[in-house]
């Protein structure tokens, strides 16, 4: 028996049972392919850093003894998609057993599925042994539950992997300590800088140079930033929980031009290919606190970890429960385009100028930014959420469907009708200027709502909530609005939705 192993570009995980044993009559195969960079307009920084993550890895196994066959995007032989180029080392190889790990995206899974039933040959999949749920664990956990609360969710996950628990009770008494933390950077606070690497990607620059690719953003290929393999992976973890873990709570939500991950951790990368398990950087982040308890507060502690084993593996639960509809959820039945500058940053408003030049310059924006600046923006200007999907897809270095489209049509665009996020994510200037420091440096005036050089954030973010009002008025969480809207004098009422009007047909110029 003669077996082909195929190895996803999101599945580079050593430790996998897999690779335990040395067997000379397995081979294995990882692909540089056009469907996969082509599927949307991807960062040049994302295939770069995807390329040279899965060449790294190809290495390793070779030095470990095993048989490995890497294709790269240019080779002659490359036929550009994973069901032909497997069917051609079917017959090179006289394969008689074809292999697979279960994809996380629904469109490679279900394009493996057909492809393994219609061989003639046996084929078997495995799990990737990565994640702490498997793809249908949460649906069984809320099964017959009309809501979907990640806090319940997170509970579970904490007691059954007992993770940060005494017996049956959370440590030190609560759940999540929240409250605590999302203050804003003070003024003088210069955040730590972050861990970067050098490494050398103008190899598959110069091969990707060769191809019509179309890519965005930019990259300083003799220097590439982002960690390229496991050991890189590891180092920055450990950088992590030394020198950000300490404040990452505290600063989790606060955003500062030109600093572009203040106490973010950086490490989604790395987890989302599997380079780094989840449970172990939740564990390494544990055992750091452990040892230095008088120099980490449990609230930053507590806050990581529920991004990791909470928000994390529930947003790959729902996708798995909600796929293939959620892709083309649209509650709020938005339709306009995304504004040409979400491409090249070239807007007067501060916070988005920075958030997406910030995106270009290094594929990454932490949390809020996306959420509460590029999120809120998109939302408050009715984009269709196909759109966004395809920006959100493209720009991070970290986006792969499973968990960006969870977060980009569900949690910020409300597009699932309040599935995952209980209300929409959307803000005027004031919870802006709030956590950031974008709104002193701006062309237009945080406290203006109408009028030259007013905010947009500030008549969009009423204009949403009026053209909403069916659909939004009677959720709990948002009634509250519709009192202040609904005691405004009927002409600033008017006079917020021109405002709103004008922006929204020169959204190009803004
Ligand atoms: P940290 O702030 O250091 O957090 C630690 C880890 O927690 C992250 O590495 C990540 O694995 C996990 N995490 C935190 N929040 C979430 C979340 N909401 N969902 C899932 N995991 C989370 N994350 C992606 O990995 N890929 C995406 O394509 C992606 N798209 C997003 C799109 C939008 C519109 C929004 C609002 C969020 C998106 N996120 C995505 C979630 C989150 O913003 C990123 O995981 C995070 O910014 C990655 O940076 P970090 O590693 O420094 O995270
Ligand atoms: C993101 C990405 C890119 C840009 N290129 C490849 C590739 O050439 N080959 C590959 O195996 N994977 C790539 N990936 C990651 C894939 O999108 C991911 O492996 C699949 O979507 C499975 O979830
Ligand atoms: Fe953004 Fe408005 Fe603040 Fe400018 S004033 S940075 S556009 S929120």
């Amino acid at each position: 028996k003669k077996t082909l192993r195929l190895i996803l570009g999101d599945q580079l995980n050593i430790n996998h049972s897999w690779f335990k044993e040395v067997n000379t009559d397995v081979v294995y195969v990882l692909m540089e392919v056009r469907s996969e960079t082509d599927y949307v307009w991807h960062h040049i920084q994302k295939v770069a850093a995807f390329f040279s993550t899965m060449r790294t890895f190809a290495n390793e196994l070779k030095e470990n003894k095993h048989t490995v066959i890497y294709l790269k995007l240019t080779d002659a032989c490359n036929l550009q998609c994973f069901d032909k180029n497997c069917d051609w080392l079917i017959a090179e190889h006289a394969i008689t057993h074809f292999e697979y790990q279960l994809p996380d995206e629904y469109r490679v899974d279900q394009l493996l599925a057909a492809y393994s039933k219609s061989l003639s040959i046996s084929h078997a999949t495995y799990d990737t042994e990565h994640f702490l749920t498997s793809r249908n664990e949460l649906g069984a956990f809320f099964k017959g539950k009309k809501v979907y609360l990640m806090e319940s969710f997170y509970r579970y996950m904490r007691k059954k992997h007992g993770l940060l628990m005494q017996g049956t009770e959370p440590l030190n008494g609560q759940w999540n300590y929240d409250a605590e933390n999302r203050k804003k950077l003070p003024a003088n606070h210069k955040a730590v800088a972050p861990m970067i690497f050098t490494n050398d990607v103008t190899g598959i620059i110069s091969e990707l140079a060769k191809t019509n690719i179309i890519t965005i953003g930019t990259i300083d290929a003799r220097n590439f930033v982002w960690p390229v393999s496991r050991r890189q992976s590891l180092a920055l973890l450990d950088f992590f929980v030394k020198e950000c873990l300490p404040l990452f709570g505290t600063y989790q939500d606060a955003m500062v031009p030109e600093e572009w991950s203040l106490y973010h951790s950086r490490l989604s990368f790395s987890m989302n290919c599997k380079l780094l398990s989840p449970l172990e950087v939740v564990n390494r982040a544990i055992e750091e606190w452990s040892m230095r308890k008088n120099k980490i507060a449990y609230n930053q502690l507590e806050g990581f970890v529920r991004q990791i084993i909470g928000w994390r593996e529930y947003m790959r639960g729902m996708y798995w429960l909600k796929m293939p509809d959620f892709a083309t959820l649209n509650y709020l039945e938005n339709k306009n385009k995304l504004p040409d500058w979400y491409w090249t940053g070239k807007t007067k408003m501060n916070c988005l100028r920075n958030a997406i030049n910030q995106s270009l310059h290094y594929a990454y924006a932490h949390h809020i930014q996306r959420l509460m600046i590029t999120g809120n923006f998109a939302l408050l200007a009715g984009v269709d959420p196909a759109e966004v999907d395809q920006w959100y897809l493209g720009i991070y270095i970290d986006a792969l469907e499973w968990v960006e489209i969870t977060n980009t049509r569900g949690m910020s665009q409300f597009a699932d009708g309040g599935l995952i996020g209980t209300k929409p994510y959307v803000s005027s200037a004031a919870y802006i200027d709030k956590m950031s420091h974008y709104c002193k440096g701006c062309y237009y005036d945080k406290a203006k709502k109408t009028g030259a050089k007013a905010c947009p954030f500030n008549s969009l973010y009423w204009n949403f909530y009026s053209n909403h009002e069916a659909k939004l008025s009677k959720n709990p969480r948002i009634g509250m609005m519709y009192n202040v809207w609904n005691k405004m004098k009927p002409d600033v009422k008017a006079e917020l939705l021109q405002q709103a009007d004008y922006y929204l047909t020169h959204i190009n110029e803004l």
